[in-house]
C-alpha cells in the first residue's frame, strides 16, 4: 500500500504549523511478565503500514510543506536475545516510505517538538494528537501522556483532535484496501465451508468452531473478532460467545465471524440447519431475512445514510412480519430485531464512522438483518459486506452461499 500518499493526503488536509501526532501504543499488561496480545493502533497502521509496538509519528506542515518523523525505541541487545529485536530504521523505512534519516529515537522526541515549537513560536503552532475516545479514557495511554506534558509546558499551545480528519480518510476505502478485505472474505468462507462438512447434531456449538478456526490457523489469518456459534435458542441472544452448547438435531446454527486480512476485517453472518433440512418455520424465516438482505442492498445508494438503511430495514419487517404471524398482542418489529442494519467496516470490525454521514464510492459496510424468535428458538442473520461503487452497494461477499436450496444441497452432499 502507497502510505506516503496517504500522509500526503493528511498533511493536505491539516492548516500550516500544525504538528499532528500519533503512537501505535503498546500491549496491556496481564500478569507475572506476560503482555496480552498486542493490537496495533489503526489510525498509526492505516498512516505506516507498521505493526509494531512503541512508536510515535510526528508530522509538522509549514507554509511549504510538511517534513515528519518517526521515532522508536534504541535497540537493547539483552531484550533481543529474550524477545528478538525491535524494529530497525531500514525496515521502518521501507514499509511506510519515511525516509530512514529521520528515523530516530523515541528519548529525542521531546527535544525535536520542542524545537519546533519554539522555531514557529511566532505563528501560533497548533497540536493536532490522533485520539481516540477510548484512548483519552486510558490514563497510561502514551499519546495523552504527551498532550498533558506538552500542555504544561506550552500553555498557550492550542490543541485539536485529528483523529475527525483521519476518520473521514479511512471511511473511503482504495483498492488496495479492498483487495485485502476480499482476502479476508475469501478465507472466512474456505473457513466456514469446511466447518459445514463436518457439521453434525449432537457436536458441540466449540467443536464446529474448531472446525472454522483450523483453516484460519492453517492461513496465519486472524479473527476479526471473537466468532459467535450459536444453535437453537442461543442464536437469539446477540453476543453470545461462549459457544459451548451441544447442537441438537433440528435446530439453527447461527455463525458470525471473519478472518481479517493485514488487519482488514471480514465480518460474515450465515445461518444453516445443522442436520442439513431447514423445517418449513425455519424456513419462512430464513426466507423473509434473506429477502430483508437482498432488498437493503439493492436499496442501498450514495447519498444516504446507515441510518436511512436501517429505517428501510424495520419498514420491510413492518410489512412483512404479519405474514408470518408476528406482531400481534403488541409486539412490535423491535422484539424480534434490536439491533441495527449495519456498520461500517474496515481496519477494525465497527470501524470509525461519523454521525450522518452520507455514503459515497469507495465505503464498505455490513448488511446484516436479523430475526430472533425466543419462544420458538430460532435466531436468523444473514449478514454480507459491500463496497459502494458508482453509487451502488457491491456484494464483496457474493461467494458465501446464502441461498437456502443451495445451502442444503452442500450439507446434504458434504
Ligand atoms: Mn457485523
Amino acid at each position: 500500500m502507497n502510505y506516503s500518499k496517504r500522509r500526503d493526503r493528511l498533511a493536505d488536509k491539516l492548516p500550516p504549523y500544525s504538528l499532528f501526532m500519533v503512537c501505535s501504543g503498546k500491549a496491556p499488561y496481564k500478569a507475572g511478565d506476560e503482555l496480552y496480545p498486542f493490537e496495533v493502533n489503526r489510525d498509526f497502521y492505516y498512516l505506516t503500514g507498521i505493526d509494531e509496538p512503541k512508536l510515535v509519528y510526528l508530522l509538522w506542515k509549514d507554509k511549504d510543506g510538511y517534513t515528519e518523523e518517526l521515532f522508536t525505541e534504541r535497540f537493547d541487545p539483552v531484550m533481543a536475545k529474550w524477545v528478538g529485536g525491535k524494529i530497525q530504521a531500514k525496515e521502518a523505512s521501507r514499509i511506510s516510505g519515511i525516509d530512514a534519516y529521520n528515523i530516530l529515537y523515541l528519548d529525542q522526541l521531546d527535544e525535536e517538538i520542542g524545537s519546533y515549537l519554539n522555531r514557529f513560536a511566532a505563528k501560533n503552532p497548533a497540536l493536532y494528537p490522533c485520539l481516540r475516545r477510548e484512548e483519552t479514557a486510558q490514563d497510561d495511554d502514551e499519546l495523552t501522556k504527551r498532550v498533558r506534558y506538552l500542555q504544561r509546558h506550552y500553555p498557550s499551545l492550542k490543541v485539536y483532535n485529528a483523529s475527525p480528519i483521519v476518520t473521514e480518510m479511512r471511511l473511503v476505502k482504495d483498492a488496495e484496501e479492498i483487495k485485502e478485505l476480499r482476502k479476508g472474505i475469501h478465507i472466512t468462507n474456505e473457513a466456514l465451508k469446511l466447518m459445514w462438512k463436518n457439521l453434525k447434531p449432537g457436536m458441540n456449538e466449540s467443536e464446529a468452531e474448531a472446525w472454522f478456526d483450523f483453516t484460519l490457523k492453517k492461513e496465519r489469518m486472524a479473527h476479526s473478532f471473537d466468532s459467535i456459534f450459536g444453535s437453537g435458542k442461543n442464536a437469539t441472544v446477540l453476543h453470545y460467545a461462549s459457544n459451548n452448547c451441544v447442537m441438537k438435531d433440528g435446530t439453527l446454527l447461527l455463525t458470525d465471524l471473519g478472518a481479517s486480512s493485514r488487519h482488514y476485517c471480514a465480518d460474515i453472518s450465515r445461518t444453516v440447519p445443522v442436520n442439513g433440512t431447514f423445517t418449513p418455520r425455519q424456513r419462512q424465516i430464513y426466507d423473509t431475512v434473506l429477502a430483508c438482505n437482498r432488498h437493503i442492498i439493492d436499496y442501498a445508494k450514495n447519498g444516504m445514510t446507515l441510518r436511512d438503511l436501517h429505517m428501510e430495514s424495520l419498514r420491510f419487517y413492518e410489512r412483512e412480519l404479519p405474514k408470518l404471524g408476528l406482531l400481534k398482542r403488541g409486539k412490535t418489529v423491535r422484539d424480534y430485531y434490536w439491533h441495527s442494519v449495519g456498520h461500517m467496516l474496515g481496519l477494525e470490525t465497527h470501524d470509525v464512522a461519523i454521525p450522518d454521514y452520507t455514503l459515497r464510492n469507495g465505503n464498505v459496510f455490513t448488511v446484516e438483518p436479523g430475526l430472533y424468535l425466543e419462544e420458538e428458538g430460532i435466531g436468523v442473520r444473514i449478514e454480507d459486506n459491500v463496497v459502494m461503487k458508482n453509487g451502488c452497494a457491491e456484494v464483496l461477499s457474493a461467494e458465501i452461499m446464502k441461498d437456502p436450496d443451495e445451502i442444503e444441497a452442500f450439507l446434504r452432499n458434504k
